[in-house]
């Protein structure tokens, strides 16, 4: 009997409205698939396999509605939720399509607007709370400049400081529990996005009131962009303890944000992806912020939600083969031995050790005639992956 790559719910596979509800438009063409309604939208990734759809405020309720249109559309959408069991892991707020964030929402120089999207970020997250939402997502799309021309980059990056220390105290106030996400990403719609890497955002939270209660989204599209390696990038997050959820696509590297169905562009980097998460056992949701290609129908929008779910289950299982292969743990083994002394700095310093250490002598010459088998190392993990091993 082949595996079956079918998704079940403990696997956690969650998509944006915004994604598999995407009708098709870009900045060069007009939409081209009939909208779904959000409705529709839960049913097709119920029967997808998924088990979570996330939102911004406007993909739910658009932001001309009227309180009881508004009532109506949440009271459909829950109905949807309980008739299919998808859950509501995560929300977020729309800060970047209405013209009036065009230069920026928290960080804009018009005072009006910072209390606008202040405003507009509280009733979603109230919405976000309200449909079950554990983990709250913040990415500053309009948040950047196209010119260095206008005010200094610092006085963004207060702004932005103060808008998210207002809302985590608005989170406390309310009693959500809320974990805010901050999503990175290097450029686009703004000629340059502050805070653009995983990096930036991990010593920005450390100048937040309650950095406790914030961490991070990366996504493999936004680190790509900036030619990084996403792997790494999610590694220093989850050292950090900020790995609060992840958006995973696929991207070429130095292209504008292709948000490809997973593992579409690089099957062999989703791979080191997917098997970091699961030797660390990442608990949060795997999101697809991806979106199917302008070239699709409905019908191969639903195999692109399908394909993202089933290349992660496939790696998945690639994983646990590559922790299997005797071969391959023998060569980790030898290139990295559990019991190996630990280096000075693993025990700890003191005066002492460091004397010592000074004093102590190296072959420096035999050190440098120490290699390691890499090649070979990664030449089983391509046949694993090409399926010849
Ligand atoms: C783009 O990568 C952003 C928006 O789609 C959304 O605000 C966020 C949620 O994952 N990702
Ligand atoms: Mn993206
Ligand atoms: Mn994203």
């Amino acid at each position: 009997m082949p595996h079956s790559y079918q998704p079940r719910p403990e696997h956690k596979f969650t998509f944006g409205l915004w994604t598999v509800g995407n009708p098709g438009g870009d900045p060069f063409g007009p939409p081209v698939r009939n909208p779904r309604s959000p409705v529709e939208l839960v049913h097709l990734l119920a029967d997808a396999g998924a088990y979570g759809v996330n939102f911004h405020d406007d993909d739910l309720v658009p932001i001309d509605a009227s309180p009881s249109k508004r009532d109506r559309i949440v009271s459909d959408f829950k109905d949807a939720l309980d008739e299919t069991g998808l859950t509501v892991p995560m929300a977020t707020t729309n800060l970047f399509s209405d013209p009036a964030f065009r230069d920026g929402a928290f960080t804009s120089h018009d005072p009006e607007v910072r209390d606008y999207a202040l405003q507009k970020t509280m009733r979603a997250m109230d919405l976000g709370a309200e449909l079950g939402a554990e983990v709250y997502v913040f990415w500053g799309g309009r948040e950047g400049a196209e010119t260095d021309a206008g005010q200094p980059p610092t006085d963004a990056i207060k702004r932005y400081r103060e808008a998210i220390n207002y809302l985590a105290e608005y989170n406390a106030d309310q009693g959500y529990g809320l974990r805010f996400a901050l999503e990175p990403k290097p450029n686009e719609p703004r000629g340059n996005l502050f805070f653009p890497t995983v990096g930036a955002m991990l010593a920005f939270i450390q100048t937040l009131d309650r950095p406790e209660t914030v961490g991070v989204n990366p996504e493999v599209a936004h680190e790509h962009m900036s030619g990084l390696n996403f792997t790494h990038a999610v590694a220093q997050a989850h050292d950090a303890g900020k790995l609060f959820h992840i958006d995973l696509n696929d991207q070429a590297f130095g292209r504008y944000d292709q948000d490809f169905r997973f593992g579409a562009e690089s099957p062999k980097r989703a791979f080191f992806l997917v098997r970091f998460l699961e030797k660390v056992g990442y608990e949060g949701p795997r999101h697809f912020d991806a979106h199917a290609h302008r070239t699709s129908g409905w019908e191969d929008v639903r195999v692109f939600a399908e394909g993202c779910m089933k290349t992660y289950l496939i790696l998945k299982e690639k994983a646990e083969q590559m922790r299997a292969d005797d071969e391959i743990q023998a060569l980790l083994g030898e290139i990295n031995p559990d019991g190996h002394a630990q280096s000075e700095a693993a025990n700890g310093f003191s005066s002492e050790g460091a004397a010592s250490l000074k004093e102590r002598s190296f072959d420096r010459e035999a050190l440098g005639e120490r290699t390691q088998p890499y090649e070979r190392l990664d030449q089983l993990v391509t046949d694993l992956l090409l399926g010849v091993r």
